[in-house]
């Protein structure tokens, strides 16, 4: 099975046929902007010294994310990563939660315990990643093994970096789906730096999905700056899962458009890939292709900037306002309660 490499998506047509009415559009625009909006006014609480620890971002993968998020369904799991903010945001986690979660509050999604980058909120589908990549591919598989086993019709959806793709989780992950065809879609963000490593040390073929033949399942290369062509192949990897076909990897292409974290300035990323992928803004990309496909005026453009503005402002002032944890309760939320199970996630 040699890889695909997807074709962007062209017309309005292209899009309803792969389910995505013209509200639909507008949300996913509505969440690429709450995400860059999200990680902007977090740089600032930063340098403001409110964030404690360090502060990662996903710049350049707004689209690859939400492009994923909008195809899973209501009762499929994730594990999204540090790149991947775009997919808290789809999956419905309140921006308010997000500052809270980065400043250490109690209404984070993880209530002011642990690293602000191991955040996720279970209720909505999604397992909090620990730091050990890609340590979250096994979890993912073993999600889809569950649901094989209940005969549940759901999918789980594995996040892991090319870089960290190097590692066995990875390969032992992928070969155990591969063997019982498990309901999961890997989602490969290549970002083309694992830290400071280019892709030619971390990888020795020519697309990193191109590995997924050997697994038994197919590999797609999509451009992951176009939110479109990455829902388009996720929604059709995700419904064949669900139909029993099988994984798929998809291999998301992208630039990390800032350094690995806050505090490294990337003087190791050539200028003119910076440049070059500039202009290839998973944004801006997507906004002209709504104003000549989609019919969005500047009128509803802006409508949509003042909303997305508001709800970030009202969200820093009620995270602000949020208290830290109160010591006393640190034991708590260490086991999972019989109201947490309460959930289509935790049957
Ligand atoms: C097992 C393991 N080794 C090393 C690290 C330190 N580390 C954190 S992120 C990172 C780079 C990961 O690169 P990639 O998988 O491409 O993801 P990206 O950060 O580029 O999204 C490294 C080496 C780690 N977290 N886990
Ligand atoms: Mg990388």
């Amino acid at each position: 099975m040699a890889v695909r490499e997807a074709e962007p998506v062209g017309s309005f047509n292209e899009v309803r046929e792969a389910g995505l009415d013209r509200d639909d559009l507008l949300a996913i625009y509505r969440h690429l902007l709450v995400t860059r909006g999200i990680e902007e006014r977090g740089h600032i609480l930063y340098k403001q010294g409110k964030i404690p620890g360090s502060f990662y971002t996903g710049r350049g993968n707004e689209g690859a994310a939400v492009g994923v998020a909008t195809a899973m369904g209501p009762d499929d799991v994730g594990t999204p990563l540090h790149r991947d903010m775009g997919v808290h945001v789809t999956r419905g986690v309140e921006p308010w939660r997000i500052f809270a979660q980065y400043m250490g509050r109690e209404d984070g999604p993880t209530r002011g315990r642990d690293g602000n980058v191991h955040m996720a909120d279970a209720k909505l589908g999604m397992i909090a990643m620990v730091s050990h990549l890609p340590a979250m591919l096994p979890v993912a598989v073993g999600c889809a093994l569950a649901f094989r086993i209940r005969e549940e019709r759901r999918v789980a959806v594995g996040w892991f970096g090319e870089g960290s793709a190097a590692r066995g989780d990875a390969h032992e992950a992928m070969n155990l789906a591969g063997v019982r065809r498990l309901p999961v879609v890997f989602v490969c963000d290549n970002n083309q730096w694992a830290y400071s490593t280019p892709t030619h040390l971390g990888y020795a073929v020519e697309h990193l999905a191109d590995r997924a033949a050997a697994y038994g399942f197919e590999g797609v290369v999509v451009d992951g700056t176009d939110v479109l062509a990455v829902y388009r192949e996720a929604k059709a990897a995700i419904e064949k899962a669900r139909e029993g076909g099988g994984p798929t990897l998809l291999e998301l292409k992208t630039l990390r458009m800032e350094g690995h974290a806050v505090h490294d300035d990337a003087f190791y990323v050539p200028k003119e890939l910076f440049e070059e992928w500039a202009r290839r803004d998973p944004i801006e990309r997507f906004r002209t292709w709504l104003f000549e496909n989609a019919e969005l005026r500047g009128e509803e453009e802006d409508e949509i900037a003042a909303r997305v503005k508001k709800i970030l402002n009202d969200a820093l002032t009620r995270a602000e306002d949020s208290p830290q944890p109160d010591p006393a309760t640190l034991l708590e939320g260490v086991y999972a309660t019989p109201e947490d199970l309460d959930t289509p996630h935790h049957k």
